[in-house]
């Protein structure tokens, strides 16, 4: 049953206690002819990440989906998603943490040598080459959750535990997806942002793609969201794939 979760948003909000997959639902509605809504839980009980991986998404947290159809072709859609890491790291700054990105998708707050995973993103499609039918980003955010009850492989750390209390959801989830409205209408102003915010850029990193393996320093993003290196061999410029941060030698 959908209730009205209160925010004021240009899209209709349906809100969930508990659901399966907040992604899922928006697919489900997509394929429905839906468009323009934000599907929101309190509970995941299948959270997905990216390659099929889980995503632990205990009560308490902001799990959200956003449906819409942008007028884009396919090859565009990763610009979304880096609006989406745009959006969230802003709202978690208002909310007095100081995160930042790793490319491509990660919203992480840097605790010395080590960076803690606050946020994940994960952005499905459907479509044409030259025009999507539909985009879903979803967004996971570690609100008010103790981070002890997420894996611990994955450094997780959330709102409330930077805090020391707890975040104003409603408000968050607000400040979070006005600014994600505003970027996805504006794709040319994402790529500076995200620029403004990225932990990766000037590091030495290692990307792993499906195909082979990138190490060298990254320089700068390109639209709509590909990663340049310089590697030892010349530059490389890599489009998807798990980047890790490598210390200085
Ligand atoms: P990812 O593939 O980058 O990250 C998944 C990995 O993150 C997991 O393998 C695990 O190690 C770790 N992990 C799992 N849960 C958490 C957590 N709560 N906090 C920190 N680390 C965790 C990232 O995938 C994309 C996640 C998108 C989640 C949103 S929530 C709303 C929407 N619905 C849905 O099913 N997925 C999206």
């Amino acid at each position: 049953s959908a209730v009205e979760y209160g925010l004021d948003a240009p899209f209709s909000v349906e809100y969930h206690d508990s659901i399966p997959s907040t992604n899922a639902r928006a697919r489900d509605l997509a394929g429905e002819g839906t468009s323009n809504v934000v599907v929101l839980a309190d509970e995941q009980t299948g959270g997905r990440g990216r390659l099929d991986r889980d995503w632990h998404s205990p009560s308490g947290g902001v799990w959200l989906s956003v449906l819409f159809r942008p007028d884009v072709p396919m090859a565009h859609a990763p610009v979304f998603t880096l609006a989406a890491a745009v959006a969230v790291t802003r709202a978690a700054r208002e909310a007095g943490v100081e995160a930042g990105i790793k490319w491509p998708n990660d919203v992480l707050v840097r605790h010395g040598d080590t960076e803690r995973k606050l946020v994940g993103i994960l952005t499905e499609m459907e479509g044409e080459a030259d025009r999507v039918s539909w985009v879903v980003v979803g967004i996971g955010v570690n609100a008010n959750v103790d981070p002890a009850d997420l894996p611990d492989e994955a450094n997780p750390t959330s709102l409330s535990a930077e805090r020391g209390e707890p975040v104003d959801r409603r408000l968050f989830t607000q400040r979070l997806l006005e600014e994600f409205h505003a970027l996805r209408q504006d794709p040319e102003s994402v790529l500076d942002a995200w620029r403004e915010y990225a932990t990766t850029l000037g590091k030495q990193v290692r990307v792993e793609t499906p195909s082979r393996t990138v190490e060298g320093e990254a320089v700068d993003i390109q639209f709509p969201g590909a990663l340049v290196i310089e590697t030892e061999s010349g530059t490389e410029i890599v489009s998807a794939g798990d980047c890790e941060h490598l210390r200085p030698l």
